[in-house]
């Protein structure tokens, strides 16, 4: 046992849960980035006595924890919400298996999708793989809640979620840490015992009745646990909330009364029936789908059906006044006028990035580009307007190969950086080769997992804890899963880069173009040149300005000249030297600094 002292601390929500982990005793973490669910994980590394990792993909982590789970330790995987969709296959089996020690799984979901490609309410999850859920509305619930839920999760033996959204992930708040002893291993370990580790049919069959009579159990401790509030209010109007919504209806119905629910799966059915029939109007306020709401008109309760929809999109204060105006019969609330002359700014990739030569170069190739998500996401927009499609995680190689299968004509390349390859690029390749396919694989390989803010993966050599480690080496395993033409290449050598596409994406067989540079945010890169444009040479042709550098602008109107010339911003050059390689008429040199 490690004693640490009482305090108040400013955290997040992904801090606080952190630090719940901690003070919960947690001992192995795993998990793979993903807004808004990455600093969980940045700052359980924090911790010395945890063991933490990032795993290839979520579904590696998901399998880990379980693992830990087995051996009796409490354990936690975080992920943003579509994070989870790669981990149900274990996820919707555990739960039938059973925790032995406490494990947790944060789902981090993204209404608004500030940086994902779907909005998705995983409450449903928790319905679905039939497992409780607790939904935390800010940073002291954070950490309360994590604890809270490895005690439940080693009482019912059961794997537990708690979701969060992207504000409370986010939003930072007092959390009183109180005065606690980091709970130690516990009593808890592995014990060979099949009929509760492995579902064949004859097992399975079991778990799945004992798994009703859990839900049963967890549904009786819900009713009467600590973690649904009311608080009292006038019996007018009555708000049922969880999550942020809960801090939302505070503000705007500072009057009604309000059951929070913390614990959302299994939905304590008595106490919603008590409290609304203790209050005249009965409103729901959530963020994301109507889980809630379905099942308490399920249960035949009368809810006020607004006219304000809160289904779309992040709830906010505005939103929350306008259901308050139209719920006490007032003046509709005028929406805030938007910040109107603000320039439109198209997200761009860094000056320098290693994605733009690849790009560059598949647009003069007129390939189709099924693409993945990542940074290289930005090589859709103009001036590059180079990918065509994506999916969702390691995709682009499946989606690739099906277009080739059914017959589309001409170039097609399926584009992903090197985290996502070793996500689940791997094995979209490996299926091209089993079926005779003949996709061009390109491998953005920046050594690093950039979109999400840097973190290590298989190919960077370290791991989270910061050991050095194996660094795989994604042309061994091209190699390794029967790809004959493998090609590396330095995406700054535009005409290379160029040559050796061509070459790959007309080559009759499975091709995999590694285009190999650091990126130019990851530390590993020294910037020690810079552009300039010659405006005495310079024809005002724009060819340098198609390569969507951020560097590259055009003079001022009033500089005089007919034609605006090019300009490099000498604040955002960072020297990479594909803007000269583009300019027929050698206006742009390296200049000494
Ligand atoms: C299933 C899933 N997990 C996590 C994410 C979050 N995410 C978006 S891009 C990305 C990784 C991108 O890294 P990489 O492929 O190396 O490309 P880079 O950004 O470095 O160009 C991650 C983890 C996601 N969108 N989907
Ligand atoms: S962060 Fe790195 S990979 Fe992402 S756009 Fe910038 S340079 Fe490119
Ligand atoms: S060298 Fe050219 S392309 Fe590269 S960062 Fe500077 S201005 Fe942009």
């Amino acid at each position: 046992m490690q004693t640490v002292a009482t305090n108040k601390k400013i955290l997040s929500g992904n801090e606080a849960i952190a630090h719940g982990a901690y003070a919960g005793g947690v001992e192995v973490a795993s998990a793979y980035p993903g807004t808004p669910s990455t600093e969980i994980l940045e700052n359980v590394s924090k911790f010395k006595d945890i063991y933490c990792e990032w795993a290839v993909n979520e579904k590696v982590g998901m399998e880990v924890v379980i693992g830990a789970s087995f051996a009796g330790s409490r354990s936690l995987t975080a992920m943003k919400h579509v994070g989870l969709n790669v981990a149900m296959d274990p996820l919707m089996t555990f739960a039938y298996l059973g925790a032995n020690g406490g494990m947790v799984v944060v789902t981090a979901d993204d209404p608004g999708m500030h940086s994902s490609q779907n909005e998705q309410d995983n409450r449903n999850i928790a319905k679905f793989a039939k497992i409780p859920m607790l939904e935390p509305s800010d940073s002291q619930d954070c950490y309360d809640m994590v604890q809270a839920a490895l005690d439940i999760s080693e009482q019912f033996k059961t794997p537990i979620l708690i979701r969060t959204t992207t504000r409370v992930s986010h939003s930072s708040g007092v959390v009183d840490l109180g005065s606690f002893e980091r709970r130690g291993h516990g009593d808890l370990k592995y014990e060979k015992d099949i009929s509760r580790t492995m579902p064949v049919p004859l097992y399975a069959r079991r778990m799945r009745v004992a798994l009703e009579e859990k839900l049963a159990k967890l549904a009786d401790f819900s009713e009467n646990s600590k973690l649904q509030k009311i608080e009292r209010g006038d019996d007018k109007i009555g708000i049922i909330t969880s999550g942020i919504g809960y801090l939302h209806a505070r503000e705007a119905f500072a009057d009604a009364s309000i059951l929070k629910l913390g614990m959302t799966f299994p939905i304590p059915k008595q106490l919603i029936r008590d409290f609304a029939t203790s209050v005249e109007k009965l409103y729901i306020v959530e963020e994301g789908d109507p889980y809630l709401e379905e099942q308490i008109l399920a249960m035949g309760i009368k809810i006020e059906q607004p006219k304000v929809s809160l289904r779309i999109g992040e709830l906010n204060p505005d939103r929350l006044k306008a259901l308050a105006a139209e719920a006490y019969g007032k003046q509709p609330i005028k929406p805030a006028e938007a910040i109107g002359d603000l320039p439109a700014r198209p997200p761009v990739l860094c000056p320098g990035c290693s994605h733009r030569g690849v790009f560059y170069a598949l647009h003069r190739l007129k390939a189709l580009v099924t693409g993945d998500i990542g940074c290289y996401s930005l090589g859709a927009f103009a001036p590059l307007s180079a990918m065509d499609t994506t999916v969702c995680m390691g995709a682009s190689v499946g989606n690739a190969h099906g277009l080739q299968k059914a017959d589309q004509q001409g170039r097609t390349a399926a584009v992903l950086g090197d985290s996502t390859f070793f996500h689940s690029g791997i094995t979209g390749l490996l299926n091209v080769v089993y079926n005779r396919g003949t996709s061009t694989v390109v491998v953005l390989d920046n050594r690093i997992t950039a979109m999400t803010g840097h973190q290590d993966n298989p190919g960077t050599g370290r791991t989270l804890m910061g050991d050095e480690t194996t660094e795989v080496s994604i042309e061994a395993v091209a190699k390794g899963v029967g790809v004959k033409r493998v090609r590396v290449v330095d995406p700054y050598d535009l005409e290379e880069t160029y040559n050796v596409l061509k070459e790959e994406l007309d080559a009759d067989e499975p091709s995999v173009v590694i285009c190999k540079r650091p990126c130019i945010l990851g530390g590993k890169v020294k910037t020690v040149r810079q552009f300039d444009v010659d405006a005495q040479i310079c024809k005002s042709c724009g060819a340098c300005l198609k390569l969507g550098c951020p560097a590259i602008e055009l003079a001022d109107p009033e500089s005089g000249e007919s034609k605006r010339k090019a300009r490099i911003n000498p604040v955002l050059c960072v020297g990479c030297g594909l803007c000269a390689q583009v300019c027929k008429f050698e206006a742009i040199k390296e200049v000494t600094l």
